[in-house]
């Protein structure tokens, strides 16, 4: 063997020696010192790095000697990885790009793996498959076409970021920084934490204000030497003002060669393995499954799924081949096949966003945060104190945070917060537009109704079928008639806003309902001990989040996504959810607490109870709500509770002796005394104490209680209703498919709550019909729909969600036992919203058929 590699190492350097006489020029000494071993399959390949080693100075071992210096591959298994814990191992790029840079750079920049977690995986195959594209290999860039014609603008900085997240998008929650990675990465977790994070800000500014604006001295100057004469405020004046292209724009800071040009953040960069060629995804299932449900994109080849990832934001150059924000990266390219990607910067939206409200807060603090391109501000004041006009405090705004911030925002003034937001939309980009009172009538009139707040695409395509596709054509149905189409709130609000109107008031102070912190990507847990790691780590992000606001929580919600039983092993996304059932279970605690260990203690112990498989986890969430300021509770409350609380526990010992856990400070209260409570039946539950039957056969107040109660929708955390409606439609649309308005269902449960004589423990999940009988489904939506005049939203999705589920498992008789039933209720109604809750139901129930059979149901679907 000693012989052998000698041997290679003369061979070697003969070789250099040729080389080296006929390309003399080309050669040098950068890798001087270095000795390489090539482990495994890389590109470009091992010859080709031998080359470069011989070329400019460095060594090549074919074998791997105590002389090696680094070790090159492309991908390593973890295994091997573990033995190499002492060595270097580099990425082949390290090679490429110090010949090409004529340097020898800083290995650390390409370490396929990093220090803080010596034994990772390198999940993607990003060598691989991003030089296979360069190549031209056939089998891989066919089935990559659409990530082959990526143009990706690669700054050096780039590089680094782009390193930093193909770790992030490799690793899944069992590894240890997975938490605080996913959170700085996550799109949709960001964006919807960024609106409660500002209405705290501006909570935050407001309670340290001492009144002054230095901002309006500057304006008032500015007011008086451009006074142009423009027309002054009506009394009522609200800004509603928007960054444009938000994360395009603070991308393109540091990156003015691609100004002018077609731009988009996505993360995707095909750096993780296609997904089918990764075990045990069904992509045909999963393709169908979201074509069915999303609507808009359609996808039309299998390849496409590779790019599912979603650009985040488009520039407006890219907004004219057609481009959406949300939409898929592979239609996207389609339209527009110059498009350049530039990766997500978190750090950055950050740091423009408090730049933007530091801003805006220097001229005011009448201000409404809605997320963290956006807000509406109240001018009153602020127009008042410096004698201008809108338009002035526009522009002088917009420059001062075009300086500060480098990127451009617009401007929208009306009466009232409807009227700005439209008026910010006309506005862009980098525009304003003061929509003065007198204009308002003619304005509206062209207005699509889809543009109206709170109007999604049910609802948009419901008025199209009325001929309502203007505010215009709107107009000319009365209130009665729209409260009787769409219930008296929704119907009057559709009134009033089509004229123009809306009376929703601006709100600068923030009151938070729930605290808490969901994960649904990279949820992967191979036993017991890893999900309940994780469960620990959640909880202490949790608590940190209360802590730092300085709120405590009495109940605690555990959420978790499974696995649906007919959904693939792997997911298409990569590390994605995929399809699930949404299972949460809370429990309320006798004092308000925000320590990791109690709540961790309590999410652990109602994991257990709803034992999920962790395997079959795709999403872990923890909530907390009935939140109370930290010092509401003080030592002396918590000692009184804790009193009263023996007192109770004592006397129902006998009945609930597992419940008796107590701690110095929090008492978990017994699970007795209500009705509600007792009976709900979780299949889990079914086995021990309480007959199936009784769930039916329960009164009218109740059964609403329950049908409310026990829905399960995966809320993204502190999601309120108002930012909700602020998120663009796409997003929004998102959100809901696996989400529900929060502040809906906190009010909801609210009610229960309060209907419960002693309400101490809530255990719910969403399992209600699992074990019922189709008849017992029937009459459960029979007394459902004639005691309510409106349906719950929750209701509905739950309802939906049994009956897709039935058609997953195929039950198409009980299906079509239950559809009928249901139809006969709502046409008896005849009622406006129940009907539109029909064809809700419906649109899924037909979804999931396309899925399943192929085929939809043939059913009677018009209540004329
Ligand atoms: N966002 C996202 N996914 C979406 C929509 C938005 O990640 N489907 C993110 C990226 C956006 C940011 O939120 O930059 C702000 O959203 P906006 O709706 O305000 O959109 P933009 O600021 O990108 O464009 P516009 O100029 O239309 O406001
Ligand atoms: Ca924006
Ligand atoms: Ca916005």
């Amino acid at each position: 063997m000693a012989a052998k590699k000698a041997k290679l190492q003369e061979q070697f350097s003969e070789d250099v020696a040729k080389e080296g006489s006929s390309q003399s020029n080309a050669s040098s000494n950068i890798f001087h010192g270095v000795a390489i071993f090539v482990n495994g399959y890389t590109v470009p390949s091992a010859d080709s790095l031998k080359r470069m080693m011989m070329m400019h100075g460095g060594m090549y071992h074919h074998y791997q000697s105590d002389k090696t210096t680094h070790i090159i591959a492309s991908n390593l298994p973890n295994c091997k990885l573990k033995q190499l814990r002492t060595m270097k191992v580099v990425k082949p790029n390290w090679i490429v790009d110090s010949v090409q840079e004529h340097r020898l750079l800083d290995y650390r920049q390409y370490l396929l793996y990093t220090s803080r977690a010596q034994a990772r995986l390198n999940f993607g195959q990003s060598e691989v498959e991003s030089v296979t594209v360069v190549q031209g290999t056939k089998t891989v860039s066919e089935n990559n076409k659409s990530a082959s014609i990526i143009q990706t603008d690669m700054s050096t900085s780039d590089v680094a970021e782009e390193k930093q997240l193909s770790h992030a998008t490799a690793r899944n929650a069992t590894e240890p920084n997975f938490l605080s990675e996913f959170y700085s990465h996550s799109r949709l977790h960001h964006i919807s934490t960024m609106g409660a994070l500002f209405k705290q800000y501006v909570t935050q500014l407001r309670e340290e204000s001492d009144g002054r604006f230095p901002g309006q001295k500057r304006l008032r100057e500015f007011g008086t030497m451009n006074n142009n004469s423009q027309n002054l405020s009506s009394d009522r004046t609200i800004m509603h003002i928007d960054m444009d292209c938000f994360f395009v724009s603070v991308g393109l800071r540091d990156r003015p060669h691609l100004k002018g040009l077609p731009v988009a953040v996505t993360h995707a960069k095909g750096n993780i393995a296609p997904s089918h060629q990764r075990k045990g995804v069904d992509l045909a299932f999963e393709m169908n499954y979201y074509k069915q449900k999303s609507e808009i994109e359609t996808v039309s080849n299998v390849d496409e799924i590779d790019s599912l990832s979603e650009i985040a934001s488009c520039s407006y150059e890219a907004r004219k081949c057609g481009l959406k924000n949300g939409m898929f990266l592979g239609t996207a390219l389609k339209l527009c096949p110059n498009l350049k990607t530039i990766p997500y910067d978190f750090e950055g939206y950050k740091e423009v966003s408090y730049c933007l409200y530091n801003t805006v807060a220097a001229f005011t603090l009448d201000i409404e945060a809605v997320s963290c391109d956006e807000m509406f501000v109240d001018c009153k004041d602020v127009l008042r104190n410096t004698c201008t006009s809108p338009v002035q405090f526009a522009s002088f705004l917009r420059q001062e945070i075009k300086d500060k911030t480098g990127c451009s925002a617009s401007a929208g003034f009306g009466s009232n917060r409807l009227q700005a937001r439209l008026a910010t939309k006309k506005a862009k980009p980098d525009g304003q537009f003061y929509l003065e009172p007198s204009m308002v009538t003619n304005f509206m009139l062209d207005i699509v109704v889809e543009d109206l707040p709170g109007v999604g695409r049910n609802l948009t395509s419901l008025l199209h079928v009325m001929g309502a596709r203007t505010c215009s054509d709107l107009q000319r149905f009365s209130q009665a008639h729209l409260q009787q189409e769409f219930g008296v709130k929704t119907g009057n609000a559709l009134y009033m806003h089509c004229r123009g109107k809306d009376d929703r008031v601006l709100s600068f102070s923030h009151q938070r309902k729930s605290v808490s912190a969901e994960v649904n990507y990279g949820i992967r847990f191979t036993s017991q001990e890893e999900a309940t790691a994780f469960l620990k780590q959640l909880a202490g992000e949790v608590s940190s989040r209360l802590k730092k606001i300085k709120l405590k929580g009495r109940c605690i919600t555990l959420k978790l996504m499974v696995r649906a039983k007919e959904a693939p092993i792997e997911t298409a996304k990569f590390l994605g959810h995929g399809v699930c059932d949404h299972v949460t279970r809370s429990s309320t605690l006798t004092t308000a607490v925000a320590d990791q260990d109690t709540i961790a203690r309590e999410v652990l112990s109602i994991a257990k109870q709803l034992s999920v498989k962790p395997s079959d986890m795709r999403g872990v969430g923890i909530q907390v709500t009935r939140l109370e300021s930290d010092s509401m509770s003080s030592k002396f409350l918590d000692r009184f509770l804790l009193r009263a609380t023996r007192g109770t526990q004592q006397a129902n010992s006998s009945r609930a002796p597992k419940e008796e856990r107590n701690t110095q400070q929090t008492v978990r209260a017994s699970n007795v005394g209500s009705p509600v409570v007792q009976n709900r039946v979780s299949p889990q539950q079914a086995s021990s104490n309480i007959a199936p039957q009784q769930e039916v056969c329960t009164s009218k107040g109740e059964l609403t209680s329950r049908l409310q109660f026990e829905i399960s929708p995966y809320e993204v955390c502190d999601l309120d209703e108002e930012v909700l409606a602020a998120l663009p439609e796409d997003i929004r649309q998102e959100i809901l498919q696996t989400c529900q308005s929060s502040s809906n269902l906190q009010v909801q449960k609210d009610e229960v709550v309060t209907n419960m004589k002693s309400p101490v423990i809530e255990q719910v999940d969403m399992s209600l019909y699992n074990s019922m009988t189709v008849n017992q489904v029937r009459s459960l939506m029979k007394e459902w729909v004639s005691c309510e005049d409106t349906p719950q939203p929750c209701d509905v999705s739950m309802l939906a969600d049994y009956l897709e589920r039935q058609v997953a498992s195929r039950n198409i008789d009980d299906i079509i036992l239950v559809v009928r039933c249901l139809y006969r209720c709502v046409y008896k109604k005849k009622s406006g919203v129940w009907q539109e809750a029909y064809h809700n139901i419906m649109k899924k129930v037909q979804d999931m058929m396309l899925v399943v059979y192929g085929a939809k149901l043939k059913l009677q679907d018009t209540f004329t």
